[in-house]
């Protein structure tokens, strides 16, 4: 038995080291190509801050998961040559494996460290500014620039189709179009007035639902000027998918003078709308009755 068993052993540590090498180079190869080459490229681009945090915590979790999937393709294709049957006439089934405390161990450290990583990652990046998902009410990760600077505040206000954007430092003025200047801190408020909507301003790195009858609070600090996308992300009625329109980071100046201008043009529906209001109460929230 023991001549046999000692051979069989062999051979299996044999094969873990050429597994464990072939990984090693693998990982060593692969792990800078995602870091450097792909990782700049990943969604959603460096149209903010906030879209520019996206595109590292999407590296990091790439090149993070890079090595457990170098791991699984490396031995696959391992076993493939290494273990294959070399007489096709006779197909035998190979010993069964009966438990690993080793394997189990291992497995267990590094699966929980992997997962514990990433927890604490994931928290500490949300912490930091909220990377531009909708936080309620009372927003908790607040960017520090905020205390320091009064952001400019926009509302978001979704119905069916479309949004339209409040600016309450500009009069109360309501737009079809969103405009923001560069290099500024935004404030955006999300609210709804019928059903759940969800603004996805995509290159901003931005997502935050819209709900009737709250005030959902995302911040983005914009950079350079761009153009960007606005869609809605939650399946609200017949004509969701059309229920997009374009904006644009501008110069400040530029944004300035485009402000100043559709306070001028809608200066007269101005007088008709409720006055700014975190959230509004239109008819069918009160179709009680
Ligand atoms: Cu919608």
């Amino acid at each position: 038995m023991s001549a046999t068993a000692g051979n069989a052993r062999g051979r299996g540590d044999h094969h873990f080291r050429n597994v464990a090498l072939l990984w090693l180079l693998a990982t060593a190869i692969m792990t800078p190509i995602v870091v450097f080459v792909i990782g700049p490229g990943l969604p959603p681009g460096n149209g903010s801050v906030e879209a520019h945090g996206q595109v590292v915590d999407n590296t990091v979790l790439l090149a993070t998961a890079t090595p457990v999937a170098l791991a699984v393709l490396v031995y696959f294709a391992y076993a493939l040559w290494a273990f294959r049957e070399r007489e096709p006439a006779v197909v035998i089934d190979g010993p069964a494996i009966r438990g690993n405390s080793s394997v189990q161990f291992w497995w267990l450290v590094t699966t929980t460290v992997i997962v514990l990583f990433l927890a604490a990652y994931g928290t500490a990046r949300l912490l930091a500014d909220g990377s531009g998902g909708g936080q309620g009410p009372n927003p908790i990760a607040v960017p520090g620039q905020a205390r320091a600077d009064p952001p400019l505040q926009v509302q978001v206000i979704a119905q069916q189709w479309e949004f339209t954007y409040r600016y309450p430092a500009y009069g109360g003025v309501e737009t079809r179009e969103i405009e923001l200047p560069a290099n500024t801190l935004v404030e955006f408020h999300v609210t709804s007035l019928d059903v759940i909507h969800s603004f996805w301003a995509y290159e901003l790195g931005v997502k935050a639902d819209a709900n009737p009858g709250e005030d959902n609070i995302a911040y983005v600090t914009t950079t350079h000027p761009l153009g960007f996308h606005v869609r809605c992300a939650e399946l609200c009625g017949l004509w969701h998918g059309y229920m997009f329109n374009g904006g644009e980071v501008v110069p400040k100046a530029q944004f300035a003078s485009w402000i100043a201008g559709q306070e001028r043009l809608y200066a007269s529906a101005t007088k008709n709308l409720p006055p700014y209001s975190k959230t509004y109460f239109p008819a069918p929230l009160r179709r009680s009755g």
